[in-house]
C-alpha cells in the first residue's frame, strides 16, 4: 500500500494548525499510520533536505526546521503521494491555489507550514529517515468499505 511522509513544520505547529491539517487528510479518507511530535536534530534536518544542500536557502531552511517541534506523519492510501501534494499546494504559498493548505494558510515560501514527499521513492526514503518500522502501525480502518469500492 502506498505511503507518504508529511511534516507539519515548526511554523504550522506554532500557529496552531496541527488539528486543521491532520483533519484535512483524515477527512479526505487517507489512513494515518505514523505520528510524532519532535524537535529534529541538525543531522536529521540536513539529511532530509540533502537534495537542497547547494542551494542558497539551505542553511536557513535547516535552522528553521530545527527551531521548534514539528509533527512528523506517515499517511497511507492509493495515490496518496501525488494526492497529498495537491492537498498541500504549490511551494510558494502566494501562488498556491485557495483550498490547498499552503494556499489557505501561508504567505511566504520560507514559512510554508507543511512538507509532503514529492514521489513514491522519495516517500520511502523519508519515511525510513524519520520513523522506525516499530513506530508505524499496520492497520485497516473499519470505514474502508465506505471509502473504497
Ligand atoms: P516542496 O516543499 O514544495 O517540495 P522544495 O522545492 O522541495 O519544495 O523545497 C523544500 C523547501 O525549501 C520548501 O518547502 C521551502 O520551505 C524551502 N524553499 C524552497 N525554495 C526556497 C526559496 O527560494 N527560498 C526559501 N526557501 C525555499
Amino acid at each position: 500500500m502506498e505511503r507518504t511522509f508529511i511534516a507539519i513544520k515548526p511554523d504550522g505547529v506554532q500557529r496552531g494548525l496541527v488539528g486543521e491539517i491532520i483533519g484535512r487528510f483524515e477527512a479526505k479518507g487517507f489512513t494515518l499510520v505514523g505520528l510524532k511530535l519532535i524537535i529534529a536534530s541538525q543531522e536529521l534536518a540536513e539529511r532530509h533536505y540533502d537534495i537542497h544542500k547547494e542551494r542558497p536557502f539551505f542553511k536557513d531552511l535547516v535552522s528553521f526546521i530545527t527551531s521548534g517541534p514539528l509533527v512528523a506523519m506517515v499517511w497511507e492510501g492509493d495515490g496518496v503521494v501525488a494526492s497529498a501534494r495537491r492537498i498541500i499546494g504549490a511551494t510558494n504559498p502566494l501562488t498556491a491555489e485557495p483550498g490547498t493548505i499552503r494556499g489557505d494558510f501561508a504567505v511566504s515560501i520560507g514559512r510554508n507550514i507543511i512538507h509532503g514527499s514529492d514521489a513514491i521513492e522519495t516517500a520511502q526514503r523519508e519515511i525510513s529517515l524519520w520513523f522506525t518500522d516499530a513506530e508505524l502501525a499496520n492497520w485497516e480502518s473499519t470505514m474502508k468499505p465506505w471509502l473504497v469500492e
